[in-house]
């Protein structure tokens, strides 16, 4: 590929230069996020204000961050872009403005060219801000501006419509080589709220083998009304109720290239959400600059507009009148999308095909759950699976991994998981356990499962070639040739870990039955060495220390340097990955590259399962639409800095409108030094993720919750407290989730989006419909802002009733103290808490019901053995609806398939917000109560058997 003015070389390798050359200092020095608006390295900050004098206001008249630290820190600009990776805001050159991307180059492309001799070519000069592959001097018209063309009568379809498409080129000269002059475009009305709508060229092109469901209910009164405009071709989606346009592709060309394709459409509104994986430092979109979220998986900690780990072509969007809708594109090539002011998305992706599904809603619940009944939604996580976890890369031996769970044991802090990394293997080598350093594990995680600790270790794909014959992992492998290769067949090489990154490893190509097997057989067999409970699957994007194969590096084609590579930092498509041209039994790595981790997730539950006999858990780096029926997901290695509070909400609200709710970031941080004070809030917030795990980087101080004496350890033990008493009921919102759909971790606008001033809420999350949850995420604060929406709210410690609506209210929140507030309408079944979740299931249940202004409330309590294999489809668990209207509280049994149910009892019933009471009878029979000055009241001793249905009556 011919380099363009590329100024600006690539984000990725600064930031993993920063990662790990300042491991060390990271966190003791300042070295340039002390301005919290910016958060930006120093290293990749751009000079928005080149010229002397900069101030802070010329700055910002620029659009640009001023955060002053040359004193500190010399040479580094003061004023400077958002982003590393950025176009200006309204850059307008002679002409107006010019969409980089619709820039089709005057230039041969390597050359070094200046205006005056851009301007004698009869061309357009517009010198962008450094960024890659995009021309500064390019054709002042373009060469085609007719577009598709229908041709022909549409056809319809039993379920939709066929439409023909064609167009000529001037002169036959094409923007991008391969560009389709046919097209075949296919609406098809699945169902009343799904609509797929498919482009192709008509030839055989790469399609992602995701098997969509088929929805329900039939298409005789759908939600939308599919049109379209015929010269040139635009297509919409009409909401019919309402007739607001969700989708008007008109907005932009289509483009159908081999390698480019494009198109760009007009959304209804600026509510939008969704589109990863990357940092999103606001949940809601920002439509009032251009911004471009690329998507290849990629081993990146979390860096503003980077592409992360995982690719989830999905956004969801919330109509100006309230209805929701979403929409997915099933394609997994390297990608692009443009958020742009209008509000506008272009899309762009560099192969594949469109394949494109709607979903109407109308309401957001309605969302995803019919997104997830078309990917398939998350497997229940056992039980244990919601308590505590503990993990660090770097403990050095199993006695640095004991000091950690003794610790915490010894501060009364509740632990259900703890995790092995890397280091536990022998030279980093799967399938291993380090005799000399952890030769004590195996004997020791029996320990640990006896005190109700159940443990989880990490496999990554990598298989070192030079361990001899008694390295069953690659022996095996070879029998099974189970590799992924180069283009002549033969396995392709990289460097990651195994032996301190010396050892050439092969990469298994899970796409390949015979690897799915052999994946399977080692997880069975390693079993036997260390009796683990989950696994957990990292560097699957995948990672490669070499860039393509470590003799070869990457053949010099269409492939491995494509005409136009999607806007993430890296300079190529094989950056610490293998080579787009290697070949796995699907496709080329150039299709299936985002799909590395999504392939090895369902093989590694398969293993997990039979390996252990149990539910399993299965943790994923890397995912892809409808990777939440085999893993969940960490939020990968964030920084230990303030602002990651922010964003870990809003990742974790993002999966669960993916269909992937069991999820959570590293708490107190990954990367860097964290802090006692930031470890105290990140511990209170950690509490309410719903994958709560505490994981540090290597050769960072320790940060385990008990490790930074009394108060943090306090604090952390109260919050999970709260936590493990609330499982009951976050437990239930995940059986609501496997199987409605309902996401578990939600926005607010999720449960009140009649409420606009929800829409740009992401400090605040919450449980369901009953729990809202405001942490503090800044340094040093003791108070925090809460939006609280319409309807009743009371605090989850005191029971004092909130009288804010609709309205903010500044609300104390000491150190020790995360506010948590429940609310009306819903009943949260809880449990006493303890140590770990295997004690707690013996404890007795309790009920906080929670009046709404009718005076009435209703919720409901999964529960099973908490570990065994799709209990909820064959009928071995225990549910129960509880209602409450006028006084009378009432609980009906729908399922009594777990007889240890009839074993517990229910001991406390919780009511707030009824009035003054006199007397209660449970069953008929007067109990006594007490009711504190706030009006709360308390049943407590009572011996319910769980299982059985009851009348409390209060008066
Ligand atoms: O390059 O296994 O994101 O959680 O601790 C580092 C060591 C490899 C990256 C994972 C992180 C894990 C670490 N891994």
């Amino acid at each position: 590929m011919a380099m363009r003015q590329t100024v600006f070389t690539g984000t990725l390798l600064v930031v993993i230069l920063v990662a790990t050359s300042l491991n060390s200092v990271l966190g003791q020095a300042d070295f340039g996020y002390g301005c919290r608006e910016a958060d930006l390295p120093n290293e990749i900050r751009r000079d928005c204000h080149p010229e002397p004098n900069a101030s802070e206001g010329a700055c910002r008249e620029r659009g640009c961050v001023w955060c002053d630290k040359t004193e500190t820190w010399p040479g580094f600009p003061a004023c400077f872009f958002r982003d590393a990776i950025y176009e200006p805001p309204g850059l307008t050159c002679d002409t107006g403005y010019h969409p980089a991307l619709d820039r089709v180059d005057c230039t041969t492309g390597d050359e070094p060219i200046d205006e005056m001799s851009c301007r004698y070519r009869n061309c357009t000069w517009c010198p962008s801000l450094p960024n890659a592959n995009i021309p500064w001097c390019f054709q002042s018209a373009a060469l085609d501006n007719t577009g598709y063309q229908v041709v022909g009568q549409p056809v319809n379809t039993t379920n939709g419509i066929v439409i023909n498409l064609s167009k000529t080129f001037n002169n036959g000269r094409r923007f991008w080589e391969g560009e389709a002059s046919s097209l075949i475009f296919e609406a098809e009305f699945q169902s009343d709220y799904r609509l797929r709508v498919k482009i192709t060229d008509g030839s055989p092109r790469f399609e992602v083998p995701l098997e969509i469901q088929p929805a329900s209910g039939g298409n005789a009164n759908p939600l939308y009304e599919f049109q379209f405009t015929p010269s040139p071709f635009s297509f919409r989606v009409v909401r019919r109720s309402t007739g607001t346009v969700l989708f008007n592709s008109a907005a932009g060309k289509l483009s159908f290239a081999d390698q480019f394709l494009s198109m760009t459409w007009n959304l209804p509104s600026e509510n939008v959400y969704g589109i990863g994986e990357n940092e999103q430092r606001k949940f809601k979109h920002d439509f009032s600059e251009r911004m471009e979220w690329p998507m290849w998986a990629a081993d990146q900690p979390p860096y503003h507009t980077t592409a992360l780990y995982g690719t989830q072509p999905h956004y969801t969007v919330i109509e100006r009148d309230g209805n929701v809708h979403a929409v997915a594109i099933v394609n997994s090539n390297s990608q692009e999308w443009h958020i742009i002011p209008g509000p506008m998305i272009k899309y762009i992706t560099i192969g594949g095909i469109f394949d494109m599904y709607f979903f109407l809603g109308p309401t957001p619940d309605d969302s995803v759950a019919q997104y997830t009944e078309a990917v398939g939604r998350s497997q229940m996580p056992p039980y244990w699976g919601l308590g505590f976890q503990l993990c660090k890369y770097g403990y050095d031996n199993l006695t640095e991994m004991q000091a950690a769970v003794d610790r915490t044991e010894a501060a009364g802090i509740p632990h259900d998981v703890q995790y092995g990394d890397i280091d536990i293997m022998h030279m980093e080598l799967d399938f291993t356990v380090s005799e000399d350093r952890f030769g004590g594990l195996p004997a020791y995680v029996q320990e640990l499962k006896a005190k109700g600790i159940k443990f989880v270790t990490i496999l990554d794909p990598f298989i070192s070639i030079i361990e001899g014959p008694d390295y069953r992992p690659f022996t095996l492998g070879e029998q099974m040739d189970v590799w992924v290769k180069k283009a002549d067949g033969t396995p392709v090489t990289g460097r990651v870990w195994p032996r301190d990154q010396t050892a050439p490893v092969f990469f298994p190509d899970y796409s390949k039955p015979s690897c799915q097997e052999w994946w399977r057989i080692l997880i069975v067999e390693f079993q036997q060495l260390l009796a683990f409970d989950g696994l957990w699957i990292d560097m699957n994007e995948p990672a490669n220390f070499d860039s393509g194969d470590s003799n070869e590096g990457c053949a010099a084609n269409r492939w491995n340097y494509p005409p136009f590579k999607p806007g993430f930092s890296t300079q190529n498509l094989a950056e610490k990955t293998i080579c787009p041209d290697h070949v796995d039994n699907v496709s080329i790595h150039y299709n299936t590259h985002s799909l590395y981790g999504w392939f090895e997730s369902k093989p590694t539950l398969v293993g997990v399962r039979e390996a252990t006999g149990k539910r399993g858990l299965v943790l994923s780096r890397s995912t892809f639409l409808g990777s939440g029926k085999w893993t969940t997901h960490w939020l990968g290695d964030n920084w230990s800095r303030w602002s990651n509070l922010h964003y870990s909400i809003i990742g974790v609200m993002q999966f669960n409108l993916w269909g992937i709710p069991y999820v959570g970031p590293d708490i107190c941080g990954f990367i860097g030094y964290s802090n006692a004070d930031l470890c105290q809030r990140w511990m209170e917030l950690g509490a309410f993720y719903p994958f709560s795990r505490n994981h540090n980087g290597k050769g960072n101080i320790d940060q385990d919750p008990a490790v930074w004496g009394p108060a943090v350890a306090a604090s952390s033990k109260t919050a999970l407290e709260v936590r493990y008493t609330l499982l009951p009921y976050l437990y239930t919102l995940f059986y609501k989730h496997a199987t409605g759909g309902s996401a578990v971790f939600r926005p607010l606008w999720y449960n009140y989006v009649s409420d606009s001033m929800t829409y740009p809420v992401d400090e605040q999350f919450m449980w369901g419909s009953g729990i809202l949850i405001s942490p503090v995420l800044r340094e040093g604060a003791t108070s925090v802002v809460t939006y609280f929406p319409d309807n009743r709210h009371f605090d989850y410690y005191t029971g004092n009733e909130i009288t804010t609506r609709m309205g903010t209210l500044t609300l104390a929140a000491p150190k020790e103290v995360i506010n948590v507030h429940l609310a009306g309408g819903n009943i949260i079944p809880t449990q006493e808490h303890a140590r770990n979740t295997e004690a707690a299931r013996n404890n007795p249940f309790g009920l906080t019901v929670v009046l709404n202004d009718a005076g009435s409330a209703s919720g409901s309590l999964f529960y099973d053995d908490g570990e065994g294999i799709d209990t909820h489809l064959n009928g071995q668990y225990f549910y129960v609806e509880y209602s409450m209207m006028s006084g009378s509280l009432t609980s009906t049994v729908v399922m009594d398939g777990y007889p240890d149910m009839a074993t517990k009892t229910l001991g406390t019933i919780r009511l707030l917000g009824f009035g003054p009471v006199t007397s209660v009878t449970v069953n008929g029979v007067t109990t006594s109560f007490t009711q504190k000055p706030n009006g709360e009241v308390n049943l407590t001793g009572l011996t319910l058997a769980a299982n059985s249905e009851f009348t409390i009556v209060f008066s």
